[in-house]
């Protein structure tokens, strides 16, 4: 069976639980406790040596960090990545922007004032950073999603995916969305199509968490 090293509460993280329910496939969750430093050990170095998370384990042994590449590999073959060789590429565009652009700022953001204690003081000469960029990228966003329901071919994909975990807690990093509707629409579009599951799901072979985190 598949194994996800992940933590509940971060949005890169989420992206991989939201993918393997969509699809179905069932999968063991990890719980890996960054505030705690579980990433740091030397155990969890040996399987990425970035100590970061979300990482899958495949059977046989081998592991796959980065959850744009998870997302990538996972959803080969599955409506949820295109075919074509146009289509693949855009949805990889939009996931290097996630990443860049939103992953960044948006995401940033939301870890330091939302989940660390005393992050916000401890960083505090990041907020007008990642306050510039996060808008700008939701700017982007707004007028992309103005003229198409879905990010990629009219249809929901993992690009979608990507840019909905951390945008759909925007609010959780002091992003308002109220002058993005485009955004907000797309949001309450991905949100409904069947299989969608909120941040705080857990499969079936999930230990207990320890805590709420
Ligand atoms: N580009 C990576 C970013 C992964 C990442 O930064 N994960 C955070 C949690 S959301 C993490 O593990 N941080 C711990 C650290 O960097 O030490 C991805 O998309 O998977």
């Amino acid at each position: 069976m598949l194994k996800i090293y992940a933590m509940q509460s971060s949005g890169n993280s989420y992206k991989v639980r939201l993918l393997l329910a969509r699809l179905g496939l069932p999968f063991q969750l990890i719980d890996v406790d960054l505030l705690r430093g579980e990433n740091r050990t030397p155990d969890f170095l040996m399987k990425n040596p970035e100590g970061r998370v979300p990482l899958l384990e495949l059977p046989g042994g081998r592991y796959l960090p980065e959850s744009n590449a998870i997302l990538f590999y996972l959803a080969d073959g599955t409506p949820l990545l295109p075919n074509d060789p146009l289509g693949r590429a855009e949805t990889l565009r939009w996931m290097f922007f996630e990443q860049h652009s939103v992953d960044s700022s948006i995401g940033l953001a939301r870890f330091w004032l939302k989940l660390v204690r005393g992050g916000r003081d401890l960083r505090t000469h990041d907020i007008d950073r990642w306050m510039e960029e996060g808008y700008a990228a939701l700017g982007v966003m707004e007028r992309h999603l103005a003229r198409r329901p879905f990010i990629v071919d009219g249809t929901l994909s993992i690009a979608d995916l990507a840019l909905y975990a951390h945008t759909h807690v925007a609010q959780e990093g002091d992003f308002d969305l109220a002058t993005f509707p485009h955004v907000r629409a797309w949001l309450a579009r991905v949100a409904a199509q069947p299989g969608h599951v909120a941040m705080d799901w857990r499969p079936e072979y999930a230990a207990p968490r320890a805590d709420s985190a």
